[in-house]
């Protein structure tokens, strides 16, 4: 949690100074399964969590569904070939789950897994680092017959499916990520609701979390013991930078609790072994965290080789007056239906500066000091931005060009916020941009484009932004190309 907001940089530090990037970094572009795969009823795979929410009437924009998605199941030799030519040197994308271990128990579907081998050995033939992630939100659907994550059992499940994965893949992958952004599945999917599977139950999303943290432990320790000892484990958070409106200890206080349900709820078990007091304490009228059980703190804090940030935009709070009547939510839910369980008296204000199609306010100073509080709070783990990027308007011109100026300001601003981390002691080893290709964007349907390649949904054709094209000569040069001044 940040005291007081950074001074941005400014506009001439971002377009005039020399950005370079020490050699060897990582310059990749992150996707997750349900958003792009498609193929939901082959080879075997059954329904996750998102095939029932995104099938449910009312709960995606335009009743979308990743049921064809960008066809990559059957389009990723194609992909591949474009981020070889955009320079990319990694690749994170996640295994769907259903489609390796249907119904979540049991024997791993041979047709599922040889997907991914296929994939992967396409990335090593390109020369591209595949970096897996186990678990991007894709649910298998019986296990939430079962419970979900709010039930205990789900854990164990993930780590028999991490180490089926892990037995498969770890001769040909190096790089694994547990689970992908734990707070948008535990509170998203649990407490507000707007993602799958569309529970609205604070109590469950405070279980649901724990029993995140719990598979990620149980499924690091599972992949270690199926994988060869050079393999890398990591997780990937979404780590809010909270900021609070003012210095009075009010607003304080809320952002306090705001950043122990967004960052130490996860961070604090998986890195120190520990919920934070503060977290325990403000929950305390919603659980006696009783389902934590003995042991369960040590085999959540298993060493890590590095450690995956997600970053956005960050978070601007205050105590809501206590006769407040506008909404208290942050955009991910409804003041009735907060995913922030036990803090009501929260209020989110927007953050001023401009925005993307998602209404997230560009700024970049966010990232930084997401790298330097974990510089300071996990001294000698070495650091990946494992996602970040903006959704724009992005439409073909009539020669059929992409032409995305705002995302390449957007790039150059994040990277050299990143630049400007390393220069002050950040060990940050890569960064993936969201995303590669324009994608399912759950609840918002194929409405907002993320991608730095733009996809015609009607023909599946790609088409490299101009952003794709500025970042594959960031990656080849390892230095920032000017901002393009339009
Ligand atoms: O599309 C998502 C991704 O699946 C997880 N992180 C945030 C992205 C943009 O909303």
């Amino acid at each position: 949690m940040s005291e007081l907001p950074e001074s941005a940089p400014s506009e001439s530090e971002l377009s005039e100074s020399p950005v370079t990037f020490p050699p060897p970094f990582l310059w990749g572009a992150a996707t997750s399964a349900y958003q792009i795969e498609g193929a939901v009823r082959e080879d075997g795979r059954t329904p996750s969590i998102w095939d029932t929410f995104s099938h449910t009437p009312g709960r995606t924009a335009g009743g979308e569904t990743g049921d064809v998605a960008v066809d990559h199941y059957h389009r990723y030799r194609e992909d591949v070939a474009l981020m070889a030519e955009l320079g990319l040197n990694a690749y994170r994308f996640s295994v769907s789950w259903p489609r390796v271990q249907p119904t979540g128990r049991g024997p791993a579907v041979q047709a599922g897994l040889d997907f991914y081998r296929r994939l992967v050995d396409e990335l090593l033939g390109a020369g591209i680092k595949p970096v897996v992630t186990l678990y991007h939100w894709d649910l298998p659907q019986e296990l939430e017959d079962a419970g979900g994550w709010p039930e205990r059992d789900t854990a164990y499940r993930f780590a028999e499916y991490a180490r089926m994965v892990g037995d498969a893949l770890g001769d040909r992958v190096e790089g694994w990520i547990t689970l992908n952004e734990p707070w948008c599945s535990a509170f998203l999917g649990y407490a507000s609701g707007v993602h799958a599977p569309g529970r609205t139950d604070a109590v469950a999303s405070l279980r649901a979390a724990h029993h995140l943290n719990l598979a990620h432990g149980l499924g690091t320790s599972a992949l270690r013991s199926a994988m060869p000892a050079r393999n890398t484990v990591a997780v990937s958070l979404n780590s809010a930078v909270v900021r609070p409106l003012s210095q009075d200890p009010a607003d304080l206080a809320a952002a306090r609790r705001i950043d122990d349900l967004a960052n130490g709820v996860f961070h604090g078990p998986m890195l120190s072994g520990a919920y934070p007091k503060t977290l325990l304490s403000a929950t305390a009228p919603l659980t006696d965290w009783g389902h934590v059980r003995d042991g369960d703190l040590a085999a959540i804090r298993q060493p890590l080789d590095a450690l995956g940030l997600n970053y956005y935009t960050p978070a601007l709070v205050s105590a809501a007056p206590s006769d407040a009547t506008g909404p208290r939510a942050d955009g991910h839910g409804s003041a009735e239906h907060s995913p922030w369980p036990g803090a009501d008296d929260v209020a989110f204000h927007q953050t001023p500066g401009e925005r993307t199609e998602m209404g997230w306010t560009i700024d970049p100073t966010g990232l930084h000091e997401l790298l330097m509080r974990y510089t300071r709070e996990a001294p000698g783990l070495p650091l990946y931005i494992t996602e970040n990027g903006a959704a724009f308007d992005d439409k073909p011109d009539a020669d059929g060009r992409v032409h995305d100026p705002e995302r390449i300001a957007y790039l150059h601003a994040h990277l050299s916020a990143v630049r400007r981390a390393l220069t002050d002691g950040a060990d940050v080893r890569g960064y993936y941009l969201w995303s590669l290709l324009d994608n399912f964007e759950w609840a918002y349907g194929y409405g907002k484009r993320f991608g730095a390649v733009y996809v015609d949904y009607a023909t599946q054709e790609r088409t490299p932004k101009s952003s794709a094209r500025w970042y594959a000569q960031t990656a080849r040069t390892g230095a920032l190309p000017p901002v393009e001044r339009t």
